[in-house]
């Protein structure tokens, strides 16, 4: 009930089961004091359940209270930041369940939502006693993050005009942000795809980069999986530009030039009740002074930590706070620099090297209104929700990545003893299909209900219809030999690159390595002789299924809450399925599929993963546990290998390839309940 429709008073709202809460007299909000029993009583009267809220002692909101409650809020805001910090903090001190619901039912109306949300999400997916409850997608509670705010006066009018069960979905249209003119709109549908804008901000629902309790933050190799998880999001849209006839993307590299591209997001804050605003062409970053978020920074602040991140790579050590310098190992080097640059708490010099990534997003989303004399608030690039619609994200992020790839460059190149499992040959992998070795594309319709984002609006489900890429399911087969004489366990690793770049050039190793786009990884037995692997694209360790990037409500497996859905619940982190393979083109775009066997005993991680939600780890790594494989993340691809010209070289018994292609129907299929 916290979740849903987030402006309406928890005490007014009914559950599915018809649950209210009760809460105690103080607890009402100045507005609704006066009718507040009353509220209460009304819906009371068909409440199935009424739940009695505790009074308890209330903490201090005086901080987190400093956001307006209409207000945008942005986790890169530092003082966004520090105010939600206070507030995950409150939630994750409370004793037990009951006092964390009384908790929520009193800042549910005093704390601005969209902080609300997140800081209840981060401390439900941290606390001990809330596993197995979930937050709802948000997709479904702040739908106006993710469409075009025509949808919602459709809904208005359906939701009061037809009794729930008649109503017509409302359809998304395609393409609404820019015209044909526009080279970019050629991939709006992978920036504004809904779930992999709903993946992102899942990541970084779980690997939060401030908290006063430095558990929630200092995971496993958090600093490795921001760097790897958007290399990969880079990999892939580059992929999908060179489908779509657009050269790779470039470096946001020159802080003092103009940024071609714009960006009109024609969406609305329902919350802050303001059109987010918009990025014009040429438009160039500036000094900030905004006194309302407490930012004052110049440009050049930027580019001195730019070059703080130049001279630790090139030494090789990083500066302490207390003037000694520390080495980048090998193992941990990567993970040392990312937290560094996002930068999270657990950053080792944030006064030295500053927040460069974060403030990269802070500088372009108030490009247009640096000092707020407008009163304009940040643009989608300041929210992960909307970050990914924007042209200008790929660019900043091929920055960064840039950066952990100069990095990557000073690590020695893998020998091929280190590639090579000795007595393991993998002749082929193949893909199963109409046409073998060809993936199938098209465009499919799903729906999302709207009914949890639809405040003060008619009860019963509202369906939005968007339109988005699909592929056919498939299946990899993958033959090997194992001539070690006794039983082996391997970890198979599949890759897919282009082959050429956009002019038809083929691509050398070195570009090509940074264009792999990880598809699966899994463990496999191998017994003494030859092994036909199987393995269906639907079990990919990228991904998670439709239903769960969505949370399709039909699909849900019990109550929410209960021990039988846990699993189906935290596992909301993970590529979308949908996106998988990129778009292809109609005459058939080229790549090559690549697959690796390596040493499971080298990989392997002892731990318990049972009952964990562990199925998209490539990405999103498993909640509560260790990274799953010891290899640095994107191996073998994570660094250069010099000597190598092309991939066919690059190429040890355990590793094979298979010239593929992506073939795109322009046609539009239904979703089918699965
Ligand atoms: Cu995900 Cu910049 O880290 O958006």
């Amino acid at each position: 009930l916290f979740f849903d429709r987030p402006t309406e008073p928890c005490f007014m709202q009914k559950g599915d089961d018809k649950t209210v809460f009760q809460i105690p007299d103080n607890f009402y909000p100045e507005k609704y004091k006066k009718v507040g029993n009353q509220l209460a009583d009304r819906f009371g009267t068909d409440a199935g359940r009424m739940v009695p809220v505790r009074n308890i002692a209330l903490p201090d909101l005086s901080l987190p209270q400093q956001l307006p409650y209409h207000n945008q809020f942005s986790l890169f805001v530092p003082k966004h930041r520090r105010m939600a910090a206070k507030l995950i903090d409150i939630f994750m001190g409370m004793r037990d369940v009951e006092d964390l619901q009384s908790v929520c039912s009193y800042c549910q109306l005093r704390i601005n939502p969209y902080m609300f949300n997140y800081c209840l999400s981060v401390a439900m997916l941290h606390r001990p006693d809330t596993k197995g409850l979930s937050p709802p997608t948000l997709v479904e509670t702040f739908p106006d993050k993710f469409m075009d705010p025509k949808v919602f006066r459709r809904a208005r009018e359906t939701s009061t005009t037809a009794p729930a069960g008649a109503r017509m979905p409302v359809l998304i249209p395609v393409n609404y942000t820019a015209s044909d003119a526009e080279p970019e709109q050629r991939i709006a549908y992978f920036r504004e795809d809904i779930g992999i804008n709903l993946h992102h901000w899942h990541w970084h629902l779980v690997y939060p980069f401030e908290a006063a309790d430095r558990a929630v933050v200092d995971k496993d190799r958090r600093g490795e999986l921001l760097y790897y998880m958007h290399q990969q999001i880079i990999a892939r849209y580059n992929a999908e530009r060179l489908c779509n006839n657009l050269g790779f993307v470039t470096r946001y590299n020159d802080f003092r030039g103009p940024i071609a591209e714009g960006y009109f997001p024609k969406m609305d804050s329902q919350v802050a009740s303001r059109a987010w605003p918009p990025r014009f062409s040429g438009t160039t970053i500036r000094d900030l002074d905004r006194p309302v978020d407490q930012i004052r920074s110049d440009v050049s602040e930027m580019e001195t930590w730019r070059d703080r991140f130049i001279q630790a790579i090139d030494s090789g050590t990083i500066v302490l706070p207390n003037g000694r310098t520390q080495r980048l190992d090998e193992e941990t080097g990567i993970d040392v620099l990312a937290n560094l640059m996002e930068s999270s708490i657990i950053s080792r010099n944030r006064a030295y090297y500053g927040d460069l990534h974060n403030m990269g997003h802070v500088f372009i989303s108030y490009a247009h209104d640096p000092d707020h004399r407008h009163l304009e608030q940040f643009g989608v690039m300041g929210d992960p929700a909307t970050a990914m619609r924007d042209p200008i994200f790929y660019r900043w992020h091929a920055y960064v990545d840039d950066i952990f790839q100069r990095y990557k460059a000073t690590l020695p190149a893998y020998t091929r003893e280190r590639l090579d499992f000795p007595g393991i040959r993998v002749s082929s992998i193949a893909i199963s299909g109409r046409t073998p070795n060809q993936f199938s594309t098209q465009w499919e319709q799903s729906s999302v209900n709207l009914a949890r984002g639809l405040d003060f609006m008619p009860r019963g489900a509202v369906l939005a219809r968007f339109t988005h890429l699909q592929h056919d399911e498939f299946e990899y087969t993958i033959e090997c030999d194992n001539t070690t004489g006794q039983a082996a366990m391997g970890t198979v690793r599949i890759f897919l690159a282009p082959t050429t770049d956009q002019a038809g050039n083929a691509l050398n190793f070195e570009e090509q390595r940074r264009l792999m786009i990880e598809l699966d990884k899994f463990t496999q037995g191998l017994r003494p002789g030859s092994n036909t692997i199987r393995r269906r694209s639907i079990d990919s360790s990228v991904t998670i299924p439709y239903e769960r990037t969505f949370r399709d409500e039909s699909q849900r497996p019990g109550d929410a809450g209960s021990a039988q859905s846990a699993d189906f619940d935290f596992c909301g982190c993970g590529w979308p399925h949908h996106m998988l393979i990129p778009k292809g083109t109609q005459q058939g775009w080229n790549c090559v599929l690549f697959c690796m066997i390596t040493n499971w005993n080298e990989d392997r991680v002892e731990q318990d993963t049972v009952g964990t939600c562990n199925d998209a780890a490539s990405y999103c790594g498993i909640r509560d546990r260790r990274y799953p494989d010891r290899k640095p993340m994107g191996f073998p691809f994570d660094r250069p290998a010099p000597s190598t010209g092309s991939l066919g070289d690059f190429l040890t018994p355990n590793m094979t390839v298979q010239n593929c292609s992506i073939r795109f129907t322009d046609a539009v299929r239904q979703r089918q309940q699965r």
